[in-house]
């Protein structure tokens, strides 16, 4: 569906973003290397700086922690190794420690919640590999407030999240209830067999489609590096794929956001935006919109396309800003069949019901929660109270969270019985 892009970006994306990154791709054909041997660069898209500003309007917490500079994106690069592809993300200011530090809320150290060395930002990367227009699914992880363009509907995320294990365990809890949910509204009644197969679909689909990296290096100051094993993108990152890229801020101690909240709300560690100079939220000024996503930096050749993507939606009509992709390689996406629904890619469902609610073919704009979702009253029995304890318990045992953490998370679904 090309119409869901302004024509200027969709020009864009076979124009004026090409030359520069082929060349650059070009260049690094012919060998700029990283001093290792076994290594070889797979393509290096850069990304303006002093644009950490979303749209325009998104000034940065005055929390001290991070500050103008932080969060911004300077250049993706891809590199083969063994096994593998390591993305680095080269930031404009030194890329903020968590060593010294504590936790908000139990003063606890902060490095040993967020143990790769960084804690002030997420990056998502939605990789496109078919480029087939309309082929893939177009939404991004809860929180983040914007869709994938059609053009780029992806078939692999990869997240680089400061605490990988934990933001994978907690966007799980949330699929799980969204499937049980699902299955509740439609049967009224959720047997164990149905639950089990539910679960088992949440978690297949999961690891076919998502990864949150935990093999990460900071290199120098600016630089980090996160590994993408073969067998989760079936080959080295190709050139000729769309990659759509951006940076949140984390919020790194969850506590009660998680969970529990209604799918438009739920957000998976991202810091969020309001009117306003805040401590723990970016501010909108310039008397931007409240319902901008909080996106700070999105990978784009120019200031002026991201600028353009991230104010363009509109909450009436339930339509979310749309990011692009870009191919490094310059491969444009072809038509998909005209009026064709998205594909949903990978699992496909063992049974109508055990898939219910589960492939979530992308809805448009998650401002809108899947219409299955929506009847069931919060107090409905739910089966899976055991089994997100347990998860609970998993993550505590292994001390990826804190004591504080464990104990709103398990109010939080405990009160739901
Ligand atoms: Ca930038
Ligand atoms: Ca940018």
């Amino acid at each position: 569906m090309a119409s869901g892009l302004p024509f200027f970006i969709q020009a864009m994306k076979y124009r004026e973003k090409t030359l520069s990154q082929v060349l650059c791709f070009m260049l690094l054909a012919l060998g700029a290397g990283h001093g290792d041997a076994q290594a070889k660069d797979l393509f290096v898209l850069d990304d303006p700086r002093g644009d950490d500003f979303g749209s325009g309007d998104l000034v940065y917490p005055n929390s001290g922690l991070i500050e103008h500079g932080t969060l911004d994106l300077m250049s993706f690069r891809a590199y083969e190794d063994k096994g593998g592809t390591w993305f680095r993300a080269r930031m404009a200011k030194r890329i903020a420690s968590p060593k010294g530090l504590s936790t908000y809320i139990g003063h606890e150290p902060l490095d040993k919640l967020a143990r790769h060395g960084f804690f002030t930002f997420n990056i998502d990367v939605y990789i496109d590999q078919d480029r087939i227009t309309g082929s893939g699914r177009v939404d991004t992880l809860p929180g983040r407030l914007v869709d994938v363009a059609d053009e780029d509907a992806w078939e692999k995320a990869v997240i680089l999240t400061p605490r990988p294990e934990v933001a994978r365990a907690y966007y799980k809890l949330h699929l799980e209830k969204q499937a049980e949910d699902a299955l509740r509204a439609e049967f009224g009644r959720v047997t164990k067999d149905q639950l089990k197969a539910s679960q088992e679909q949440v978690e297949a689909q999961l690891t076919e489609q998502f990864l949150f990296p935990n093999k990460i290096r900071i290199r120098g100051s600016r630089d980090i590096e996160f590994f993408v094993p073969d067998a989760f993108l079936r080959g080295t990152a190709s050139a000729d794929w769309g990659y759509s890229v951006f940076v949140t801020g984390c919020e790194v101690e969850q506590l009660s956001k998680v969970v529990n909240l209604t799918p438009g709300q739920f957000s998976l560690m991202v810091v969020p935006a309001a009117f306003g100079r805040h401590q723990d939220r970016f501010g909108i000024v310039n008397d931007g919109d409240v319902n901008q996503p909080p996106v700070i930096d999105l990978l784009a050749p120019s200031v002026a396309q991201q600028q353009r993507a991230l104010s363009d939606y509109n909450v009436v009509e339930q339509r979310l800003a749309v990011v692009p992709g870009i191919s490094p390689g310059g491969v444009p996406s072809s038509p998909g069949v005209p009026g064709a629904p998205a594909r949903v890619s990978a699992t496909t469902p063992a049974s109508p019901a055990a898939g219910r609610g589960v492939t979530t073919s992308a809805p448009r704009a998650g401002a809108s929660p899947p219409a299955t979702a929506a009847p069931v009253p919060a107090s409905s029995g739910r089966r899976t109270i055991p089994d997100r304890l347990r998860t609970l318990n998993a993550l505590r045992d292994d001390g990826l969270v804190t004591d504080a953490e464990y104990e709103a998370l398990r109010q939080k679904i405990l009160a739901e019985l």
